[in-house]
């Protein structure tokens, strides 16, 4: 017993790095209670809710990432990676939407039809939120119908949509498509994004732009609409 007292780890008394990787393991271990407490102690020592979220929970989901591909992990304990990883996010969420900042625009974002990844669309939509962003959030597997009506009820600026597997990547296409078919393709600015994808995927299947990460999707969203109302203004002054 005296032994388990020895190796019982107090998240506290380690230091920033040393935390950090223990919040790795814990993240890999899928223990959704201590990465929930690494997040709040980071946070406490006053870590911007960013670098908590990218140094320790995405780079902990990176390894995962890694051991899933190589057949070290299996899908049980990937979901457990996943849900405590949810946890942290749950923590980190309120602190990067709420920055005060200036309404941006809107955004519709979903996984597309066959995936069931989460993760990163939710970063991506929580880091929008953070910048002035209204994001409509449609989940996961989402056919064509589905964005159909969410752009049509909500009118955005910006369709989003993310896929993890190579065999859901290609469905981009057949939403993108469809909206050339109504002749609404040029209503919205279409951003793509996840792991499996490249700039080029993103030009050859004529989305406007490939987002690497949550951070890009930012910049870039905002980078086109800053676009659009250069050219609504230019319009008006014509
Ligand atoms: Co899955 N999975 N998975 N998985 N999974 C991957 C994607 C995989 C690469 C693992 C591997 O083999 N190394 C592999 C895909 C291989 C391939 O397609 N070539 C894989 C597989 C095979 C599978 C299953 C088929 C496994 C099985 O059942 N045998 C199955 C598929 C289920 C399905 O979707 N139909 C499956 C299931 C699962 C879990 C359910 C266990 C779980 C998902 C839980 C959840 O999301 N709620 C899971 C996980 C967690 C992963 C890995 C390990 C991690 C994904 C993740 O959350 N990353 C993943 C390995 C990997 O990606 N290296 C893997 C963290 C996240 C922050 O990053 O999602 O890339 P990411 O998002 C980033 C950017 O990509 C970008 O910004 C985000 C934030 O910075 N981004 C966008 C993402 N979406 C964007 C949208 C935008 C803009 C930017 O819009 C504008």
């Amino acid at each position: 017993m005296a032994e388990d007292q020895e190796d019982e780890i107090i998240l506290s008394e380690l230091s920033d790095d040393e935390l950090v990787e223990q919040m790795h393991d814990d993240l890999y271990d899928g223990l959704a209670d201590e990465i929930v407490e690494g997040t709040q102690i980071l946070l406490g020592r006053g870590w911007s809710p960013y670098d908590t979220l990218t140094k320790a929970l995405v780079e902990g989901m990176r390894i995962v990432g890694i051991d899933f591909r190589d057949g070290i992990l299996f899908v049980p304990e990937v979901l457990m990676a996943a849900n405590s990883m949810k946890a942290g996010m749950g923590i980190l969420r309120p602190l990067l939407i709420e920055t005060g900042a200036p309404k941006m625009g809107k955004m519709v974002i979903g996984t597309v039809k066959g995936d069931i990844h989460d993760i990163g669309k939710n970063l991506v939509g929580m880091m929008m939120e953070g910048a002035g962003f209204e994001v409509i959030d449609l989940g996961i597997n989402n056919p064509v119908e589905d964005y159909l009506a969410a752009l049509e009820e909500h009118q955005p600026d910006i369709l989003g949509m993310s896929a993890l597997l190579t065999t859901t990547m290609p469905y981009m296409k057949v939403v993108i498509d469809t909206l050339k078919e109504k002749g609404i393709r040029n209503d919205y600015v279409v951003l793509v994004g996840g792991a499996p994808l490249n700039e080029a995927f993103a030009e050859s299947i004529g989305a406007d732009a490939y987002c690497r990460d949550a951070a890009v999707a930012v910049e870039t969203a905002k980078d086109f609409m800053s676009r659009r109302q250069g050219s609504a203004q230019a319009q008006i002054a014509s």
